[in-house]
């Protein structure tokens, strides 16, 4: 019997049309036999975190139910990312798209030399955290609930800007 798993998605990107970007991605991974996509978060207007001289930000994360073990899960959003980076690769710096794998389920921790989980800094990251606490707010991540973090991150500047269900299909 194939096992099913949740996994949480957080997914960015900061040039071109990032919102449309983010569900061409979605719909690439609901498409895929082996992956359906079960939530799906409000998308945020973020300010940009590390490198502060770029454009701001949309992120957004997503519930996925998957057949996928968690390294095989990393290959396909990379392989979709580097599909889509692919097609518009005349920019460089600030990304189209940006897809990490957050979160698995039953996998408190786990490393290997291509994945780290939970996604490293995550627990500092309020782009990652808010939009994670719409759709899994009981996720525990390091012992404490994603609603927690959420509530300890520092989410100045985040600015909600599509919260309609619909926001991934096509327009
Ligand atoms: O994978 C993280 C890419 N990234 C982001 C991001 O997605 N959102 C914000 N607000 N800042 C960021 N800095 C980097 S790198």
């Amino acid at each position: 019997m194939i096992c099913s798993r949740k996994a949480w998605l957080g997914l960015g990107g900061n040039i071109g049309d990032p919102i449309a970007a983010m569900g061409q991605a979605l719909r690439a991974l609901d498409n895929r036999d082996d992956i359906s996509v079960s939530a799906i978060s409000p998308v945020y207007n973020t300010p940009p975190w590390g490198k502060v001289d770029q454009p701001s930000f949309y992120n957004a994360c997503a519930e996925l139910v998957t057949e996928l073990e968690p390294e095989a899960l990393l290959t396909v959003c990379l392989n979709i990312e580097l599909e889509m980076k692919r097609e518009r690769r005349e920019r460089w710096g600030p990304r189209i798209i940006d897809i990490d794998v957050l979160a698995y389920e039953g996998i408190d921790r786990f490393e290997s030399p291509s994945l780290i989980l939970p996604h490293p800094r995550m627990t500092e990251r309020a782009f990652v955290l808010v939009p994670l606490a719409d759709i899994a707010p009981n996720l525990k991540i390091e012992g404490m609930s994603v609603l927690h973090w959420a509530a300890l991150a520092d989410n100045t500047g985040m600015t909600k800007a599509r919260d309609d269900a619909g926001w991934w299909s096509v327009q």
